[in-house]
């Protein structure tokens, strides 16, 4: 089938498409009406105007857009779903008054779920890991970011990057790992944070560098978590082996985090709460991406909201993510992000769109390839059953996805058009 078309100019046309680029400029949200996308060989070759006679002819599928709205594949830059368990216990227990630090230290949260992740099989978690996603995919994403981080040993957390990474086999998905073994003090490590400290730097990133099973490395600097100074120990390491850098920082305390994240030219700084100027100024400085996760701040019921206008002033790309995982943010919902990300931290829905493309390009580091459409880029789009880009961050629930496209194939589910 492809041999045989080989000598076309394209694939699959997409006419009569309203174009949402995913770049957000001081003017707004990049649009363009009445647009011709042509795909081929898994990337976007080109942009018309107008559909041009002499093209079309030679595409092996044109697909009439029908005037709706086409965009990015939506990316979700920052998940954990990879885990075994459930922490519905813990949140009765929130919800009868107790902190969600409190519960740490009880060695429920974090723990509870390593304990269980321990436990269960490669198989086992893929089996869990896949409704997930299905999710996700089911709302228009392409590209999902996973962090390990429940497995806090060097066979187990290595465990959780491989079943992540065998999830492209699964389904029609990017998948960009991260490991995050700095996560939590381990219960065989309790009171010995810097010796556990050394096991990440010297055993685990090494590992998981060699064996190729990481993007990026991130640590969870908090007083539940670790210190700035052993945060920095592990971005060191990252960087040593040649690995991006993220970073959980100023999510319940203001740590300074931000601007350690920014020394190393993090990829991002995620959660951002309690961000002050000087962190805000550090991350403009240094081109880092400000992942926000609404989901987190809504389900733990937090007061203190990211600096929206700060991050704003200082023109830090603002990212957003689901932060899905079974603690602070078991919502598998991006759609539901954006609405929050303007119902509770005031974003506009421009900025929410740029925020799941293009943004959350950049926090992982795959602002060349993915989250803008533009001639060159690969072809991850969806095609909207909307009026208006608005409507994306607007309602959520409903599915409002006619086509999802990933790598230059559509794939299947999404409403008939
Ligand atoms: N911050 C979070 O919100 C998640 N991890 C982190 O460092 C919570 C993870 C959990 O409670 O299981
Ligand atoms: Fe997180």
């Amino acid at each position: 089938m492809e041999q045989a078309h080989s000598n076309a100019i394209a694939d699959i046309i997409w006419t009569n498409v309203n174009l949402i680029t995913g770049e957000l400029t001081g003017q707004g949200l990049v649009t363009a009406h009445n647009q011709s996308v042509v795909v081929k060989d898994s990337k976007v070759t080109a942009i018309l105007d107008q559909p041009l006679e002499s093209v079309l002819p030679e595409a092996k599928q044109i697909i009439d857009g029908q005037d709706r709205w086409l965009s990015p594949g939506l990316i979700d830059c920052h998940t954990h779903l990879v885990f075994a368990g459930s922490r519905a216990n813990e949140f009765e227990q929130r919800l009868e008054g107790v902190p969600y630090e409190v519960i740490a230290k009880q060695g429920g949260g974090i723990l509870a779920t390593v304990n269980a992740t321990r436990s269960a099989s490669e198989e086992e978690l893929l089996k869990l890991a896949l409704p997930r996603l299905d999710a996700l995919i089911a709302e228009g994403v392409t590209t999902v970011e996973i962090k390990s981080g429940y497995g806090l040993t060097l066979g187990d957390e290595l465990k959780i990057l491989r079943v992540a990474k065998q999830l492209v086999n699964h389904r029609p998905i990017n998948i960009s790992t991260t490991l995050l073994a700095a996560h939590a003090v381990p219960p065989e490590f309790k009171g010995k944070a810097d010796q556990y400290i050394d096991l990440v730097c010297n055993e685990i990133i090494p590992q998981a560098a060699e064996q190729q099973l990481a993007d990026a490395v991130d640590v969870f600097c908090e007083g539940i978590g670790f210190s700035p100074e052993q945060s920095e120990r592990v971005m060191l390491a990252a960087q040593a082996y040649g690995l991006g850098i993220k970073a959980h920082v100023e999510q319940l305390s203001n740590l300074s985090g931000a601007a350690l994240t920014a020394k190393y030219q993090g990829w991002s700084a995620d959660h951002l709460e309690y961000l002050d100027e000087a962190g805000v100024k550090a991350l403009a400085e240094s081109n880092t991406v400000a992942v926000l996760l609404p989901g987190a701040f809504y389900f733990l019921r937090e007061q203190q909201l990211p600096p929206i206008d700060l991050l704003r002033k200082y023109q830090v790309p603002m990212a957003l993510a689901t932060d899905f995982n079974p603690g602070t943010s078991p919502l598998a919902s991006i759609r539901l992000m954006m609405n929050m990300g303007c119902t509770l931290f005031r974003m506009t829905p421009a900025e929410t769109i740029a925020a799941v493309t293009s943004q959350a390009a950049k926090a992982l580091n795959m602002a060349e390839m993915r989250g803008i459409i533009k001639e060159g880029m690969a072809a991850d789009m969806v095609l909207w059953d909307i009026q208006h880009p608005a409507e994306l961050a607007y309602q959520f629930g409903s599915s409002v996805v006619v086509q999802r496209v990933i790598n230059g194939h559509i794939t299947e589910g999404g409403i008939h058009v």
